[in-house]
Parts: C-alpha cells; sequence; structure tokens
C-alpha cells in the first residue's frame, strides 16, 4: 500500500539539518524555547509510541483541549503518526460543550489541562474514554511524563489517502454540533496546493499566532511551514507587540482580519518593521476593505485574502503572483477545486449573479460523524458540497462572498450559531423566546446581540442573563449584549424578522 500517512509527508520534507532550528517560542517563565527539527521528530515518535501502547480501536479518537504549545503541536503530528483521529477542542469550552464532543465523538483519549483535570476526567470516564492525561502549557503533566518512557523512534502507520485524520466539530444551525472528518488525502492535497500557490520558498519563516484548535492555526498554518521545511516564530498568545517583534525575522503571517485589526492599531506598524516580509495572509471571517487599503498603505504590502472552512480547509485564494490580489474577494478557486454558484432552484447562476457557492475538490471532507443524513443534506446529486456562503464570480473568475444563508456569525474569526445561543436563553427562568443576531464590531468584524422577550408576568435582566450564559458557555459565544423588549419582529408567515433586528442593532458598536 502506498504511505499516505500526511505526517510521513511533512516529515519527508524536514531540511537535511535536522539540528537546525524548527521552531522558537518562548516559555510560560518568558525564557526563549528552541525545538530543532530532530526535537519535533523525536518528540511526535515518543507521543506516538505511547499511544500506540495504549492499545487503542483502529480509528481511535484523541480528543484534545489544551493550551497552545509545541508540545501540543507534538500531540498532533504523533496522533497522525500513529494513525488515530485527532479531535481538537477550543480552550474556552466549558463542562457542558466538552459533555456533548465527548458524548459524540466518544474518544479514546482524552488529553486536558492539569488543572481542569478534575471536571474534564470525569465527564471522559463518565462516557466511556479509558485514558485521561494532561498536558499544561509549561511542559506538566501526565502525557510527557509517560512519553518520557517511549523510544524515539517510530515509522508512521501506513494510512490510505481516504483514512480518517482528523474531526473538526463545527456548529449546526439547528444548535448541534457536527464533527467534519477529514483525511490524510484532503488534508495533504491542500496542503500542497497552498505550498504552491503561495511561493513559499527556502528560507520563509512563519509567525505563528494563531489557536490551534481549528483549520487556520492548525492545518494552514502547520502544514504550510513544516511541509516547506520554513521555521516558525511560535507565539502561544496572540499579542500585537509580539507580533511585530517577531516581524523583522519572518517571511510569512497569516492572520483572522481581527488581528489585521488589532496590528493596525500600533504605532510600531510601519514599511520598516515589515520589510523582509514576503507574504501577509488573512481568511477565515469577512476582511473589511478599509483594513486592506490601511494595511497596504502602512506597510507596503498587499494583503492574500483566500477562502476556506472546517469542512473543505482552503477553497480560493488571491492570487500570490500573476494577478491583482483585489480587496473584497476571496480570488479564484485554488488549483484542482470546483466552484460553482447555483440559484435556489439548483441552476448555474450567470457571471455577477448572486447564489450559492458549491465546491468539490480532493480537500473535501468525507461527511459528519456518525450523521450520514445530515451529510446527504449537504451535497447535491452530483456530489458538490454546499458551503452555505452566497457569493457569485465575476467575469475574470474573481470570487466575492456576499453572505451566508447559514444562520451564522463569525466573531473574531470563530463561528457561533444563533440557534445554540437561543437554546441557551430560552430555557432559562422566565424566558419566553429570543433571538440573536450579527451586528457589526470594529474589533471582532461581528458580535452577537440577543433579543429576549419575558414570559407573562415575569421581569428579566439583560445583565444578569449575560452572567449565566457566561457561566455555561464558551466566552466568545455570549452575545456581547442582551436587550429584553416586548416581543419580536415577525412576518406573515409567523417566522422571526432577523434582517430588522440586525438593523435596529447595526450601530450599537459603531
Ligand atoms: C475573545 N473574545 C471574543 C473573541 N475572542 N469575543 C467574540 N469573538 C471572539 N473571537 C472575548 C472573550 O469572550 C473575553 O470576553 C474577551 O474577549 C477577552 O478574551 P481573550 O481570550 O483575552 O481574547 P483575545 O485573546 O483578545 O482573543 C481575541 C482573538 C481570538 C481575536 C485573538 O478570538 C482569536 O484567536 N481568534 C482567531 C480564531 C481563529 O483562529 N479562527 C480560525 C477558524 S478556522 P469577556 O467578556 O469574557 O472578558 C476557519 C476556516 C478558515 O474559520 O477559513 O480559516
Ligand atoms: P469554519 O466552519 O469555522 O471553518 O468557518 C467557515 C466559514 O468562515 C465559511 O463558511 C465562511 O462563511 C467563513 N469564511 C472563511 N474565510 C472567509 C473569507 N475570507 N471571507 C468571508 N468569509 C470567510
Amino acid at each position: 500500500m502506498t504511505q499516505h500517512n500526511l505526517f510521513a509527508a511533512l516529515r519527508a520534507a524536514f531540511p537535511d539539518d535536522l539540528d537546525a532550528t524548527a521552531v522558537e517560542a518562548t516559555g510560560t517563565g518568558g525564557e526563549p524555547l528552541h525545538y530543532s527539527w530532530r526535537d519535533l521528530d523525536r518528540g511526535s515518535a515518543m507521543l506516538a509510541n505511547l499511544l500506540t501502547s495504549l492499545d487503542l480501536p483502529t480509528g481511535a479518537r484523541i480528543a484534545v483541549q489544551v493550551e497552545k504549545s509545541v508540545e501540543a503541536m507534538l500531540l498532533y503530528l504523533a496522533t497522525l503518526r500513529a494513525g488515530y483521529v485527532f479531535l481538537p477542542l477550543n480552550t474556552a469550552y466549558q463542562s457542558g460543550e466538552i459533555s456533548y464532543f465527548i458524548g459524540n465523538a466518544e474518544p479514546s483519549v482524552v488529553v486536558c489541562t492539569p488543572q481542569n483535570f478534575g471536571w474534564v476526567s470525569k465527564i471522559a470516564f463518565t462516557g466511556g474514554t479509558r485514558h485521561v492525561l494532561t498536558l499544561g502549557d509549561d511542559r506538566s503533566g501526565s502525557l510527557l511524563q509517560r512519553a518520557a518512557h517511549c523510544s524515539d523512534q517510530q515509522v508512521p502507520v501506513p494510512k490510505a489517502a481516504d483514512d480518517l485524520a482528523a474531526i473538526l466539530y463545527t456548529s449546526g444551525t439547528t444548535g448541534r454540533s457536527k464533527g467534519a472528518m477529514l483525511t490524510h488525502g484532503n488534508l495533504l492535497s491542500n496542503a500542497r496546493v497552498l505550498q504552491d500557490y503561495w511561493g513559499w520558498v527556502p528560507g520563509d519563516v512563519l509567525i505563528h499566532a494563531l489557536p490551534i484548535f481549528h483549520v487556520h492555526g492548525l492545518f494552514v498554518a502547520i502544514h504550510g511551514a513544516l511541509l516547506n521545511g520554513s521555521k516558525m516564530l511560535w507565539l502561544a498568545k496572540f499579542e500585537p507587540k509580539a507580533v511585530l517583534r517577531a516581524m523583522p525575522c519572518a517571511t510569512v503571517f497569516m492572520g483572522v482580519p481581527t488581528l489585521y485589526v488589532r496590528l493596525l492599531q500600533e504605532p510600531g506598524l510601519n514599511r520598516e518593521v515589515a520589510k523582509n516580509m514576503r507574504l501577509f495572509i488573512a481568511g477565515s471571517a469577512p476582511l473589511l476593505i478599509e483594513t486592506f487599503t490601511d494595511w497596504q498603505q502602512r506597510t507596503g504590502h498587499t494583503i492574500l485574502e483566500r477562502y476556506g472552512m472546517s469542512e473543505t480547509t482552503m477553497l480560493t485564494s488571491n492570487p500570490y503572483a500573476g494577478g491583482e490580489r483585489r480587496g473584497g474577494t476571496v480570488g479564484f478557486p485554488l488549483p484542482g477545486v470546483q466552484l460553482r454558484v447555483r440559484n435556489e432552484h439548483g441552476v448555474d447562476c450567470a457571471v455577477d449573479q448572486i447564489g450559492g457557492i458549491e465546491v468539490k475538490g480532493p480537500n473535501v471532507f468525507k461527511g459528519y460523524w456518525r450523521m450520514p443524513e445530515k451529510t446527504a443534506e449537504e451535497f447535491t446529486t452530483d456530489l458538490f458540497f454546499k458551503t452555505g456562503d452566497v457569493g457569485k464570480v465575476d467575469k475574470q473568475g474573481y470570487v466575492t462572498i456576499v453572505g451566508r444563508s447559514k444562520d451564522l456569525i463569525i466573531s473574531g474569526g470563530y463561528n457561533v450559531y444563533p440557534a445554540e445561543i437561543e437554546g441557551a436563553i430560552n430555557e432559562l427562568p422566565g424566558v419566553a423566546e429570543s433571538a440573536v443576531v450579527g451586528v457589526p464590531h470594529p474589533d471582532f468584524g461581528e458580535v452577537g446581540v440577543a433579543v429576549v422577550v419575558a414570559k407573562p408576568g415575569a421581569v428579566l435582566d439583560g445583565d444578569a442573563i449575560l452572567a449565566t450564559l457566561k457561566a455555561t458557555l464558551a466566552n466568545f459565544k455570549v452575545p456581547k449584549r442582551v436587550d429584553v423588549v416586548n416581543d419580536l419582529p415577525r412576518n406573515t408567515m409567523g417566522k422571526v424578522q432577523k434582517n430588522l433586528l440586525r438593523e435596529q442593532h447595526k450601530g450599537l458598536f459603531a
């Protein structure tokens, strides 16, 4: 069998000089940390051997909710090497959310922070997970302690292109999260296309400032650097001044629009600091044209905007070379990606006509974990995936996203599904009904606002509702404001008119 294990391809791209620096990071005490390519190889081998020693079933899921660290990345690489399925979880998720993911994915191993071991292990053991290990961002915890006894040699487990490599949970429009199943073939094909399309060259150095539990930081950034044998300047958390300090020694940066907005607020952002940079890439949420042009003026660089999603990884990109990077567009379908825009009758739209974006390609996921009906609903009969994004293609082939047919808020690059938040609010005592809408926000691009109606006789307090939501939901999902009103606007069919609510609240954070 041909080896399609993604790790094998990444490992093959490591430079000959394994003692060269692969990652520069900073320890929790502020001390500099250097990892060589050999460290990445050995560290991931030891972790892979630890996982193998646990005698897990084929296709076992390794669920991971830990702070960002180089060791957390090694655990991802180890999971690939050992042939298991990586399931990253946002560090903001709280117990209700974690219970759902563990119950749904039934992971054989859960890795959490030492601080969270108490409540996470309780959920995991109750859900049938056999192994709960811990990993702190200061290299503490049982995972590394146990891996220290394992061999640092390991041959990546043979994998077919169609074998699962990762499951990424993305919330559903009904409020129930769905696990997008991505294969070794999905991830490697996309990484190879991007390496070529974005003109990665020897000597490139990536500033890694994104979280590593989503497509952008975990796949696009890490695969990009590793597949190019490129050093990463690793920031445990996005901090604008730290990015500026790293910039003179780097060539590539990737960020969600909020990161660019915050960097633009730094007086130190100028042409001089960015003069060695080759490429600034933005995605995960719409990049405002002001941000695009301000960035050009301040740094002399034109941001390259691209578009993707958990189910598909990257779909389109503005050109690196040989064409204009056009602000407000997400560029062209990547090589190998077929993209079409169709109207509600399933008919192809003409140039510049707006419709639903559908895609097909080697990067498109295998389906939603244990949800065959949901998977079938999201594909057309000729097997294009319906992205839920609404857009158009112009005569030159540039794709523009104009909105979404899915009821989704993208806040600072994180997806928030109103249905989930409304469900949580509606369960609170005294609440008759609620609607959550996204409104423009200068920092996060968009944020949620909740409009709530009380049951007859009940008195509700918006701040109290906010406080309750904060105690149960991941912080980025909590609306930035709760308004209590007498009733929700409805159309003649009785459907809540969210467009009216958006219009009424659009100036809240302007
Ligand atoms: C933090 N907060 C947010 C938020 N992030 N609120 C709304 N939206 C967000 N994204 C709130 C917290 O709830 C908290 O509120 C306060 O801000 C401070 O929290 P923090 O954790 O200190 O925030 P900060 O570190 O400043 O984080 C902001 C951020 C982060 C922009 C750096 O959100 C981030 O890293 N975003 C990137 C997300 C990403 O990687 N997306 C890629 C998805 S992949 P309070 O009230 O509790 O104080 C994908 C596919 C593709 O979409 O195409 O790439
Ligand atoms: P996720 O499910 O977190 O992967 O989010 C995917 C969604 O993010 C897509 O379906 C789009 O709606 C949105 N998205 C990603 N990149 C862009 C972009 N460049 N512009 C606008 N929206 C984007």
